[in-house]
Order: C-alpha cells, then sequence, then structure tokens
C-alpha cells in the first residue's frame, strides 16, 4: 500500500502573514510581534529546516540521492526570513533570489520537506526542476521564488531586475537576495550594488551575504581583506548592517529593520549575516559535522532558561519532524524517475529557425 503523509502537513498550517495598512498614501508593513508565541514558531521553523538538511545528508549517504548540498548552519536568519516575506506572486509581492542554503527560507514560507526529498533523489515529481537540477535549488513561481542557479553570486545581478519593475509597480514589495561571503567577491555583487544606487532609480532590494568564512575549502581571510563585507556597500552609500546570523532573534529585528527600510524607502539595505557551515560545504566534502555554534542548540537552551518551552516540549518538535521526514522518505522512493518523454517538456528551446519549439524526434 501507498505509505501516506497523514502527520501535520504545512497545507493545513496557519502561515504567518506580515500585516499590511493601506493608508491615504501609501500602505505600510506591519511584521508581526515576535511573542512568545512566534518565538516558538520560529524553533518550529528552525528544526523544520535542519531535520530536512539531515534527511538530505542519510539519502546521500544511503544511495536514495545524489549530490548534496545544503544549508544546515543557516536556519536561524534563514526562519526568520521566511516568516517576514510578503508572500505571493507578481511584483506587489517579493521576489526572492535564493541560493543553495535557503532551504531554511522556503521551509518556513510554508514549503513542503517531501518536495526537497524529491529533489534530492530526481524524480519525476520534483515540483523545482522534475529531477534536472540538484538539491536544494528552488523553483516556486507562484511565491516569486526565481530559479536557484548552480552558479554562485548570478542571483545578485538578477535581483536588481524584479527590483526594478517593483520599482515602477510601487507598493511595499521588495526583492530578496541572498548569497555567500566568497561569492560576494565576485562582480555580480558589485555591478548589483550599483545598478540599485543609480541616481534617481534607487531600488528596493534587500541584499544579504551569508558569511561563513569559507568558500569550498578556501578561508575567507585569504581573499577578502575584511571579514565584514557589508562595508563594501558604504562605497555605494547604502544602508548597512551585521547580524549575528546564529541568533533568530537579533537575525528577526535586524530584517525588521532592514525590510522596514526597503519596503518604505524604496532604497537597496546590505545586511551580512554571520552563521556556520555545519556539515562542510557539500557532500564532495564529506558533509560530515563540523565542531561550529549550532544556531537551533543555541536557541532551545534560551527558550528553556527563558522559560519559553521545557525539553521536553522542544523534542516533540524534534520528534513530530523526523515522523514527517521518514513517512515522507517512504513515498519518495516509489516515485517514478523522469522518462524519455520528460526530455523536452518545460525547457525553453525555440528550435533552430527561432521560431517554435522544438518536437521531440522519435
Ligand atoms: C560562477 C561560479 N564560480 C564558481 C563556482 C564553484 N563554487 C561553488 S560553491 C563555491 C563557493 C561559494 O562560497 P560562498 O559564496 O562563500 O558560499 P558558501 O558555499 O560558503 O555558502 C564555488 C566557488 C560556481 N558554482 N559558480
Amino acid at each position: 500500500m501507498q505509505p501516506s503523509l497523514n502527520q501535520q502537513n504545512e497545507r493545513n498550517d496557519t502561515v504567518l502573514t506580515p500585516a499590511f495598512v493601506a493608508t491615504a498614501g501609501a500602505p505600510r508593513w506591519i511584521p508581526p510581534v515576535l511573542d512568545q508565541a512566534l518565538r516558538l514558531r520560529l524553533h518550529d521553523r528552525m528544526v523544520k529546516a535542519r531535520a530536512t538538511e539531515e534527511m538530505l545528508i542519510r539519502m546521500m549517504r544511503t544511495g536514495h540521492g545524489y549530490f548534496w548540498i545544503g544549508g544546515p548552519g543557516e536556519e536561524a536568519y534563514g526562519s526568520a526570513l521566511g516568516l517576514l516575506v510578503h508572500k505571493g506572486h507578481g511584483p506587489a509581492y517579493d521576489y526572492l533570489h535564493l541560493h543553495y542554503r535557503s532551504s531554511a527560507v522556503v521551509l518556513a514560507m510554508g514549503s513542503e520537506p517531501i518536495d526537497i526529498l524529491r529533489q534530492m533523489r530526481g524524480t519525476v515529481t520534483d515540483p523545482y526542476s522534475k529531477g534536472r537540477n540538484f538539491v536544494n535549488h528552488f523553483a516556486i513561481k507562484p511565491w516569486n521564488i526565481v530559479p536557484v542557479t548552480p552558479t554562485i553570486e548570478t542571483q545578485y545581478l538578477m535581483a536588481p531586475g524584479t527590483a526594478h519593475m517593483q520599482r515602477r509597480h510601487g507598493g511595499i514589495g521588495c526583492s530578496i537576495v541572498t548569497g555567500g561571503d566568497a561569492g560576494s567577491a565576485e562582480g555580480d555583487f558589485y555591478s548589483a550594488m550599483n545598478w540599485s544606487t543609480r541616481p534617481g532609480g534607487e531600488l528596493p532590494v534587500l541584499m544579504l551575504i551569508a558569511q561563513n568564512h569559507y568558500g569550498i575549502s578556501t578561508s575567507a581571510e585569504t581573499v577578502q581583506n575584511t571579514p565584514n563585507l557589508h562595508q563594501r556597500a558604504d562605497g555605494f552609500r547604502i544602508r548597512n548592517a551585521r547580524v549575528d546570523g546564529n541568533d533568530p532573534i537579533a537575525s528577526w529585528h535586524a530584517l525588521v529593520e532592514a525590510l522596514n527600510y526597503v519596503r518604505h524607502e524604496r532604497k537597496p539595505y546590505v545586511l551580512q549575516v554571520n552563521c556556520s557551515r555545519l556539515y562542510g560545504h557539500s557532500s564532495s566534502s564529506g558533509a560530515n559535522r563540523y565542531d561550529e555554534p549550532c544556531c537551533v542548540a543555541l536557541y532551545e537552551k534560551r527558550l528553556i532558561s527563558e522559560n519559553v518551552a521545557t525539553e521536553t516540549e522542544l523534542k516533540l518538535v524534534w520528534d513530530k519532524w523526523n515522523a514527517l521526514l521518514s513517512d515522507a522518505l517512504k513515498v519518495v522512493i516509489t516515485e517514478p524517475m523522469p522518462a524519455q518523454e520528460h526530455v523536452l517538456q518545460h525547457v525553453w528551446h525555440r528550435g533552430a529557425a527561432g521560431n517554435g519549439p522544438v518536437e521531440p524526434k522519435q
């Protein structure tokens, strides 16, 4: 019998949506208050993301998946960001230009862990790439999540494109782009800052740099002359800040401040989030656990010490997501792989004459 996902399902989970107030002039963005319930929700989302990533690594080790790259260590700021996104389709909503460590963002927005497992295995049911791309390469059109590219940092220069459209459109929607510290050494990052600050053409774009001090195996200190990469924005007179990305509460407040500015001033902002890279670069470096600060463990300690939750209650969150993920894996391994007839589906190709789609040759 086909196993079913009968546990808590994101579709039934109320997704937290920031409030918007339409005033006589322009709409205002009112972020949710970070109360006890929201602190627990943040924890839930962080565990959801970590449990998903650890399942992906197990899939890689047990032959149920292929190459792994992902976001363990980026759950704190990622979950906060996912809960603050103005989620929807079209220029009135936020556009997301993410990178391959952004699982916490899309999971906090309400995506289903099973879909990430599908991409890890490369099944035809993978909703992001139909089994074509490797894991954590999202593409979710109804939520303005543009396809994640395996080439690093190209997303920085695409973000001003959607932000340009949003500038014309008006409202409070903005473009949010994430990337790594090594990638911010590339020209795309600087071009993006330039395009976002043309006089009279400033763009509503939030640029995040995840500073984990590594680019694959290259130490950041050997490449850039400062660990405070957000200060590069000073040269473009872009407002910027740095936050402990392992702290979900600090990250929440830093993101609220940044988003408030970008949404209402309609200008760019660069935010550096310092975070860990807990399982190394990818499966190519073994995906073994490193001894770096773990944002989930740190947050759990804090929730217990501040009497927001007990150890038992927090463990139940882990049990819930781990059970859901084991059920999800049982489903995914029964699903089909792409077949010959899928090769030319969803492919943008105009053919030799440049005027139409190519029919598959029999
Ligand atoms: C344009 C481009 N250059 C090089 C690579 C190879 N590459 C993949 S990941 C990576 C390091 C990225 O480091 P960083 O931007 O700090 O992000 P992290 O992986 O540490 O999160 C490199 C050089 C690539 N994918 N694309």
